[in-house]
């Protein structure tokens, strides 16, 4: 069960300290505003080759195996599948760009999995279901509307460049959501929760932007 699922390692404070003062600072502000019909780089961006690693200093060891995922909250069907469950879902593939707060962005990027919105069709969101709080097994959080998670580039990532996402960048499921900076697609991703009201996650309690929309460079809190 998750809950129950190995780490490695320990909450990098002074990492989190650093990162709560650039938000602070607002490193990175152009105070542009950007328009993805024009550009391919939004404001304040510029480009990586290689693909960073970001997280909290904590690793947790997820496999196949003990590997679930919770949907629940405001569902007319709840489900927890397994990783055979899931195996089971139509699988789509979409190529994206990656916009990270920490102003690096990554062409070109080609993901495997569930779609958001194949999910959503299986749990059947009620009507007053109108945001989403995703959880993962190292302790992550993080927000975002119902709208912006069901996005038609929005996946439930298994794959990346046609290789099983690895341990490091998440796997092996994790959530893909393109249009937002990359703090708002959850690594290891264990739970989604559909709320009626807003709820911030962990970057977004500690001076993030709610929103995250790297076009109008929403980096740091409003
Ligand atoms: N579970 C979890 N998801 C997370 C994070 C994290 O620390 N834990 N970091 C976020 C941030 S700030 C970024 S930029 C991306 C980094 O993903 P990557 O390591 O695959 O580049 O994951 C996001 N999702
Ligand atoms: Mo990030």
């Amino acid at each position: 069960m998750a809950d129950d699922i190995p780490q490695d390692g320990q909450i990098h404070d002074t990492l989190i300290a650093t990162k709560q003062q650039w938000a602070r600072d607002g490193r990175g502000l152009t105070g542009e505003t950007g328009d993805p019909a024009r550009d391919r780089l939004p404001p304040g961006q510029r480009l990586v080759e290689s693909w960073p690693v970001l997280d909290l200093g904590i690793v947790p060891r997820v496999t196949e195996a003990n590997w679930t995922l919770t949907v629940d909250g405001l569902v007319e069907n709840p489900v927890t599948w397994s990783w055979t469950d899931f195996q089971a879902q139509p699988r789509e593939s979409v190529v994206s760009d990656i916009h990270c707060v920490t102003t690096w962005s990554r062409y070109d990027n080609r993901w495997e999995g569930v779609s958001t919105r194949r999910l959503l069709s299986v749990v059947r969101p009620r009507p007053e279901a109108r945001f989403v709080l995703c959880h993962s097994s190292d302790g992550y959080t993080t927000n975002l509307p119902l709208d912006a998670f069901a996005a038609e580039d929005a996946l439930l990532a298994t794959a990346w460049e046609g290789q099983p996402i690895s341990r490091d960048h998440g796997g092996p499921v994790r959530v893909v959501v393109p249009k937002l900076y990359f703090w708002k697609s959850a690594k290891w991703v264990k739970r989604i929760e559909l709320l009626a009201e807003d709820r911030r996650g962990y970057w977004e309690v500690r001076g993030y932007h709610n929103d995250a929309d790297p076009w109008k460079e929403e980096r740091y809190t409003e």
